[in-house]
């Protein structure tokens, strides 16, 4: 696989010369500054295409070219929105950058409660704390019916939660579910927003009702209208599945599994539809077999981000070292079956002073530097066993 590294642009404080340093030889990176919906103009591609080849880099992959939110629930201005999509797939195609990674996630991407949860040794990772995460749901959104979408168990340590909460932990959980974690992915909510969670709710509400066959005919339509222009520019898109797996805030979510991978694939049978396999993101779902999935998927894969999860018996789950036999799995399929497809390390711990450099969610420097050394060691190995 090649090696690369989610970028997040000339102000990183992880500069691409570093980056070489260390073994990385593509750059994951996206044009932040464009606001979503707007197109990414051919001069503005070349910018930083030539940005990261003067380091003697390349830009390997682009994440993520987002998806508007009024294409995902059909609103009137979609057709507008896609063919601005369409332009800017054709001005990266010009510029010979050709994989592309998106969501389809409504409203909410990744989600997490707790990004510095200490993991014992000293160093501190993201976790999803399910009570947590029912207690935004129920007492913060306030969403009609939300205790009906939790099981007992979750709705009891919940009611704990809730009954020695205060304003700076409702503050922190705000913070951390839709502010810290989405904005730097250009979601919808950035730190700029004075009220992010009435903007939230808004944006909710203009799912109400959609249901999950809804959603799949959207991206259906979304992908047909794409995909003839991938086609002719020799474009990979990659979808990323839903993290986590399942349907959350009542929002229907349609990259979850087996089955919906099989459905948008077979959706628009084109090898430019293809999927970004986050091991990650699948894992978090006890649903799904991992490895399995990344050998039955590979052919379609066009990304792959090296990480995996644990769930934990109370539906909580959190990030397991990229040594695990999951992993190692994984990675033995990608470079057996598909040697050169662009791969990242992601969501390594913090350490060694990562916790003080005020890194995006996720994306710190030692910690990943670390995983991917484990990653490109893996690698090493499988290609020993090759020969
Ligand atoms: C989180 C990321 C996601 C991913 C997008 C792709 O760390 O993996 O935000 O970039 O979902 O569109």
């Amino acid at each position: 696989m090649e090696k690369t590294w989610r970028w997040f642009g000339p102000k990183d404080p992880i500069t691409l010369d570093m980056l070489r340093q260390i073994g990385v030889e593509g750059i994951v990176t996206a044009l932040h500054h464009i606001p979503n919906g707007e197109v990414w103009s051919l001069d503005e591609v070349m910018r930083m295409k030539d940005y990261i080849e003067a380091s003697g880099l390349r830009w390997s992959v682009v994440e993520s070219l987002p998806v508007s939110e009024a294409i995902k629930y059909a609103g009137p201005d979609r057709d507008l929105l896609i063919e601005n999509y369409k332009e800017s797939l054709a001005n990266l195609g010009r510029a010979g950058v050709r994989t592309v990674c998106y969501n389809f996630m409504p409203v909410l991407d990744w989600a997490r409660t707790e990004l510095e949860y200490p993991n014992g040794d000293g160093t501190s990772n993201l976790y999803f704390n399910k009570a947590e995460f029912a207690y935004f749901d129920c007492h913060i959104l306030g969403r009609d019916n939300a205790r009906a979408d939790y099981d007992e168990e979750t709705l009891r340590r919940m009611d704990e939660i809730a009954s020695t909460m205060d304003e700076e932990g409702r503050r922190r959980l705000v913070d951390n579910i839709i502010v810290k974690t989405q904005g730097f992915v250009n979601g919808n909510i950035s730190e700029n927003d004075l009220k992010p969670v009435e903007k939230f709710r808004e944006l909710l509400a203009l799912y109400d009702g959609m249901t999950r066959d809804d959603l799949r005919a959207n991206m259906k339509y979304f992908l047909e209208a794409i995909i003839p222009v991938c086609r002719e520019w020799d474009i990979n898109m990659c979808v990323h599945p839903d993290d986590p797996p399942r349907q959350i805030l009542g929002l229907p979510r349609i990259v979850t599994s087996d089955e919906d991978i099989q459905w948008f694939l077979d959706a628009v049978p084109d090898s430019h539809n293809g999927l970004t396999f986050c091991a990650g993101s699948l894992s978090a779902g006890a649903h799904n077999d991992v490895p399995a999935l990344a050998r039955k998927y590979a052919a379609r894969t066009h990304f792959v981000h090296a990480r995996i999860c644990n769930v934990l018996p109370n539906g909580d789950f959190r990030e397991a070292s990229h040594l695990d036999a999951r992993l190692i799995d994984v990675v033995r399929t990608f470079e057996r079956e598909r040697p050169g497809v662009p791969m990242r390390v992601d969501h390594a711990p913090l350490m060694l002073g990562d916790e003080k450099m005020g890194y995006n969610a996720g994306y710190s420097f030692h910690g990943r530097m670390l995983a991917l050394g484990m990653v490109g060691g893996i690698m090493a190995t499988v290609n020993t066993e090759k020969q």
